[in-house]
C-alpha cells in the first residue's frame, strides 16, 4: 500500500522543495543498493536538514503508521538501507545533517551529525591534529550515522576496535518521534544500561541516529607499511603473531588478500601493479602507526620482516618508502570490492572465525564452494587480524550472472556450515540487513533471537523502523 497523499503533502509543507525528492527519476537511486541486488520503491525521499526536522518527519510517519527506512551513504553490502518493493515504505536520508558540531583536542572528542561522511570526519580530525582511527573501503560515501548504525569494523579494528568502541554519546530519534539526547562525552558513566550501545549495530531498526560524540586519538607522527607475499595461510598467522610480539601497540592493520583476489584487482583496476618481484599464493598488507615521533617504526618493521623471511613466514616483502607508495599498497586492498563487481556477479560472505581457524576456514569453504559450483572464482580477502574474511565467490568466467546468483543461497549455506563448525559468525562487520535474517535461527538460540525480538518490540512496537531488516519480518 502506498503512503497516503495527505502524508506526502504534510512532508512537503514541513521540508520544502530542498528537503524532499518525489520524481521517480530522483528517488530511484535511494531505492536500489550499490550492488544492484535489491530494487525497492519509495514514493518520496525525505531529506531533513536538522534533528528537529527528523523528529517531525518521524512523528508524521508514525501518526500515519507508515514505515521509514533510514539511509546514510547507501553503501550497505546486505541491502540494509533499501525500501520494500511494494512502495509502502519511505526512505529518510540523513545526508543533509552534515555539520561537525564541535571538536575538542583536550578531550579528544568530536561531535558530529549523522550525514558527515566518514572521510570528512577523518579529515576534520586531522585538521585539528587528531585522528579518527576508523577506516573502511567505502569511507568517502558511507556516513557516520550508517557507520554507527551498522557498527562498521574495517581496517583498524585490530588496534582500535569496531565503530562502537569510538562512541561516547548519541542523539537518537525514536520510533514515535521523541528525541533522546544522549550526547554525553564521558569516559566513565555507569548509569544503568548502556543505551547508546543498543542503537549501535541496530541497523536503523530501533531508532534513527542523528548525531554522535566519538573518541579521537592524537595524530600519528609516524607510519610504516609493508606489502608481503606469503607461502600459506598458516604463515600469515605466524607473521601476525610475530608482529604483535614486535609492537602490538603500533600494529594498526593486518589485511589479507588471496592470489585470486589480488589478480582481479590487477586485471580490472587501472594503474595497479604487484609491488613484489614475483606472485605468491597469499598476501598481506601490514601497517604500523604511532604518535611518538622518532619511534623508528619503519626500521623496526623491516627487521621483523627480515626475521620472518629467515623463518620462511614470508616469500617477499616491499616496504613503502613514500606516502604515494603506502597509498598504492592500500589501493590494492581497497579496490577489491570494485574489482569483484567488475568481474561479474558475486556472492558475498562477510564472516568471522577465531583467528587460529582462518587456514581451516579458507581451505574448507573453498572446497565446499567448488563442490557446488565448479569453476567458481574463490577470492577471499579481508581483516585477517580480526578473524574477519570476506569470503567472496565470483561467477565462473563466461557463466550467466542469473544462473550463478540462483546458486547464491546454497553457496552461502555451504560456507556458513563451515563457519558454524569453527564457532564463527555469519555476519562479521556488514550486518544482517535484508540478506541475512533467515540465517539468524541457524546461528543463534531461540533464547537469543527472542531477546533481540523483545528489544525491537519494546523500542518500536509498531514495527515502523526499517522493517524486515536484521530480524525476519513479522506480517501483522
Ligand atoms: C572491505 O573490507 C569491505 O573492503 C567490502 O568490507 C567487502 O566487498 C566486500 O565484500
Ligand atoms: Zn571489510
Amino acid at each position: 500500500m502506498m503512503p497516503p497523499a495527505s502524508l506526502i503533502v504534510a512532508f512537503e509543507r514541513l521540508l520544502g522543495p530542498a528537503g524532499l525528492l518525489t520524481d521517480p527519476h530522483d528517488t530511484a537511486p535511494f531505492a536500489t543498493d550499490w550492488r544492484g541486488l535489491y530494487h525497492g520503491r519509495t514514493a518520496i525521499v525525505l531529506r531533513p536538514a536538522t534533528t528537529a526536522e527528523v523528529v517531525e518527519c518521524v512523528r508524521l510517519a508514525a501518526a500515519a503508521r507508515v514505515p521509514l527506512v533510514p539511509q546514510g551513504g547507501n553503501t550497505s553490502m546486505v541491502g540494509g538501507a533499501v525500501p520494500a518493493e511494494d512502495g509502502s515504505e519511505i526512505v529518510l536520508s540523513l545526508c543533509r545533517l552534515d555539520r561537525v558540531r564541535a571538536i575538542d583536542p583536550l578531550d579528544l572528542t568530536v561531535t558530529l551529525e549523522a550525514g558527515v561522511t566518514l572521510k570528512a570526519a577523518q579529515d576534520r580530525a586531522a585538521a585539528a591534529g587528531l585522528w579518527l582511527p576508523l577506516s573502511i573501503s567505502s569511507e568517502g560515501t558511507a556516513d557516520i550515522g550508517g557507520v554507527l548504525a551498522t557498527n562498521a569494523g574495517g581496517n583498524n579494528t585490530l588496534r582500535f576496535g569496531n565503530a562502537r568502541e569510538r562512541v561516547l554519546g548519541l542523539e537518537v530519534v525514536l520510533a514515535d518521534g521523541s528525541l533522546w539526547n544522549g550526547l554525553r562525552r564521558l569516559r566513565k558513566d555507569n548509569t544503568g544500561y548502556a543505551l547508546r550501545q543498543l542503537f549501535v549495530g541496530s541497523e536503523g531498526t530501533l531508532g534513527i541516529i542523528t548525531a554522535a560524540v566519538l573518541r579521537l586519538e592524537p595524530a600519528p607522527a609516524e607510519r610504516a607499511a609493508a606489502f608481503v607475499g606469503l607461502p600459506s595461510a598458516e604463515a600469515a598467522l605466524a607473521l601476525l603473531a610475530r608482529l604483535q610480539r614486535h609492537d602490538a601497540a603500533a600494529l594498526i592493520a593486518f589485511e589479507y588478500m588471496s592470489a585470486a583476489g589480488l589478480e582481479l584487482v590487477l586485471t580490472h583496476i587501472a594503474a595497479t601493479r604487484l609491488p613484489l618481484a614475483r606472485p605468491a599464493p597469499h598476501y598481506a598488507l601490514i601497517e604500523l602507526a604511532g604518535s611518538r615521533p622518532g619511534a623508528g617504526l619503519g626500521p623496526g618493521l623491516e627487521a621483523a620482516l627480515a626475521a620472518a623471511l629467515e623463518e620462511g613466514e614470508i616469500i617477499d616483502a616491499a616496504l613503502a618508502s613514500s606516502e604515494a607508495q603506502r597509498t598504492a599498497f592500500w589501493r590494492l586492498r581497497e579496490e577489491h570490492s570494485e574489482a569483484q563487481k567488475l568481474a561479474g556477479a558475486s556472492v558475498k560472505n562477510d564472516i568471522s572465525v577465531p583467528v587460529p581457524a582462518i587456514p581451516d576456514l579458507l581451505r574448507r569453504a573453498a572446497a565446499a564452494a567448488h563442490a557446488l559450483v565448479p569453476g567458481v572464482r574463490v577470492a577471499p580477502f579481508g581483516h585477517l587480524g580480526d578473524g574477519n574474511i570476506h569470503f567472496n565467490l565470483i561467477q565462473p568466467e563466461g557463466a550467466s550472472s542469473e544462473s550463478f546468483l540462483a546458486q547464491g543461497e546454497p553457496l552461502m549455506e555451504a560456507v556458513n556450515e563451515v563457519v558454524l563448525s569453527l564457532d564463527g559468525s555469519f555476519s562479521a562487520e556488514h550486518g544482517i540487513g535484508r540478506l541475512k535474517p533467515p540465517m539468524l535461527a541457524r546461528f543463534r538460540s531461540p533464547t537469543e533471537v527472542s531477546l533481540l525480538r523483545r528489544i525491537k518490540t519494546a523500542l518500536d512496537p509498531e514495527g515502523l523502523l526499517n522493517p524486515g531488516k536484521l530480524l525476519p519480518m513479522i506480517r501483522p
